[in-house]
């Protein structure tokens, strides 16, 4: 099986195995030309992989121990199915004679699983193991309703794993993504050409890489669009020279705000804006009154494809392409703050940088860095805190010879901190960045939005994570990553430009009043 996934394209295997994957651990020894890296949480197997499949497009194969060890992965599955990650996660199990006797370890893994995977395989046999391994992958790829990349789980017995088989089995034909119909092309064009000037167009997912948007870009130049990705996308290319783009917002009335004028919605690859959370007496979906929305693709159709067509059906395919145009960024002076933060990021970032966020980790460095450096930009796509330090590994291991920067919010940071030592065992290089604003300060502000207007002492507490403020340099330090502080402008530049001038990780504890 693991020959098969490595014919399929499979490059690597994040694991953290017990013993009912000792057979598989065996095979990974015999398989080299599938890297095979350990990671000390399963929450880091699964936001690594994710980052793989984000940066390459191809899974990356996951080793979890039995029904537990991929419980503490689900919630970067989650995130990861929300990016449309491909990933073929190996769980191990007890032999079918051992289940029915209640071992410990014993629990109903396929339901776990049922939550974020869209191709599960719990009854393998020795014999069906390697063409199990084609089909995961090609699951993976397949492009169903609903989905790009999807997640594959391949729930093994021991006995599957320790039988005798044939050998590989040949890697089966790769799916392609569908053509949009010609009357989806038609009816979008019709709008634009009616009625360009209040049109915006949202390119997500497949919509959102370069030659999807390149298109959507001649379509505004000509005919007055708006264009716009996601709140958090899986992954946008951006920086001088590529396609200029906006993000809807996070808070529902800034959504609305900014769509304000917007008669026609044309969807590319996602769905309808939707609030990140309820509130009482507020809509769900995030149009303004009235407004028409018209669809050219589904998610797992052909976004590229679709956009040429229509820019030709519209007589755009030789206008202008709006970039986002260089600027020389000052280093910034003084006490940190959310400004002064994002202000050193961009006037030190790397070229070809790739750039995860989580939490409260620089979101809000966005707009500048993209005047500054080109760089692959990867959101958290789920909600689920403590995923951008797993991506990170998982995007420098994609990316060898790539910077990686890792901005996480302290609070989101301590959910899967052990992505340090990976980054260490690898010697990546992965600079990470903590915002280290002792508070879980959004939701401070969500619950202002509730109306409260004083929060008590046992809210505080539960907002508050300065007490014990947590010493990230010295955490790090631990882990085998080196760091240090930084209280100022001019330290955080001098942290972050060392740090890319030095092979190997690197963390900076950012300290300063931190909002968003
Ligand atoms: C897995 C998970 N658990 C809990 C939450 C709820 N949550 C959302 S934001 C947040 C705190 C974020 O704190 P931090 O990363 O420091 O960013 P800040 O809000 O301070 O900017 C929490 C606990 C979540 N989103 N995901």
């Amino acid at each position: 099986m693991i020959n098969t996934l490595a014919d399929c394209g499979v490059e690597f295997c994040i694991a953290n195995p017990g013993t009912s994957e000792m057979h598989l651990v065996q095979a990974l020894d015999a398989v080299p030309r599938v890297k095979s890296v350990l990671a000390l949480f399963e929450g880091v197997c699964t936001g690594a992989a994710d980052g793989i499949g984000r940066m390459t497009g191809k899974p990356a194969a996951t080793l979890l121990h039995l029904g537990p060890g991929m419980a503490n992965g689900i919630a970067n599955l989650h995130n990861a199915r929300r990016a449309n990650s491909p990933m073929i996660n190996i769980v191990g199990n007890h032999p079918n004679f051992h289940v029915g006797h209640d071992a410990p370890l014993t629990s109903d893994i396929d339901t776990l699983a049922c939550n974020f995977s869209c191709w599960i395989k719990s009854e393998c046999t020795a014999d069906s193991l390697a063409q199990d391994g084609a089909d995961a992958y090609t699951a993976t790829l397949r492009q169903s309703t609903g989905s790009t990349g999807q997640i594959a789980t391949l729930i093994m017995g021991a006995d599957a794993a320790w039988g005798e088989c044939d050998g590989p089995a040949t890697p089966n034909a790769l799916p392609q993504r569908s053509k949009v119909n010609e009357s989806a092309v038609e009816s979008v064009a019709s709008v634009i050409e009616k009625d360009g000037s209040t049109t915006a167009i949202l390119l997500e997912h497949h919509g959102s890489e370069q030659a999807s948007m390149t298109a959507a870009s001649k379509i505004a130049t000509k005919y007055g669009c708006r264009m716009y990705n996601g709140t958090f996308p899986a992954r946008v290319d951006g920086g001088p020279g590529r396609v200029k783009i906006d993000r809807l917002p996070y808070f529902p009335e800034h959504v609305f705000a900014t769509l304000d004028g917007v008669n026609n919605l044309i969807l590319v690859g996602g769905s309808i804006p939707v609030s990140f959370f309820a509130y009482k007496g507020q809509p769900a979906q995030l149009i303004p009154e009235g407004c028409k929305v018209t669809r050219l693709s589904y998610v797992e159709e052909d976004a590229i494809d679709a956009m040429e067509r229509l820019a030709d059906r519209l007589g755009a395919s030789n206008a202008a392409v709006t970039t986002f145009e260089k600027q020389e960024i000052d280093k910034p002076s003084g006490e940190l703050n959310t400004k002064i933060i994002v202000q050193s990021i961009a006037a030190t970032l790397p070229e070809d940088v790739v750039i995860c966020t989580d939490s409260g980790g620089g979101v809000a460095a966005y707009p500048l860095c993209q005047s500054r450096s080109q760089n692959s930009w990867l959101s958290l796509t789920g909600g689920a805190i403590g995923q951008g330090g797993p991506c990170s590994v998982g995007a420098a291991l994609a990316c060898p010879g790539q910077r990686v920067l890792a901005m996480l919010g302290d609070g989101g940071a301590a959910y899967t901190i052990q992505a340090l030592w990976t980054q260490a065992r690898q010697n990546q290089d992965v600079t990470t960045v903590i915002f280290a604003n002792n508070s879980y300060n959004i939701l401070d502000v969500e619950y202002g939005r509730l109306g409260v207007t004083e929060v008590g002492e046992i809210a505080a507490s539960l907002f508050d994570i300065g007490n014990p403020s947590i010493d990230w340099v010295a955490l790090a330090r631990g882990f085998g990553v080196p760091g240090g502080k930084a209280d100022t402008g001019e330290e955080l530049c001098t942290l972050l430009e060392k740090s890319y001038a030095t092979p190997g990780p690197f963390i900076i504890q950012a300290n300063g009043e931190i909002k968003r």
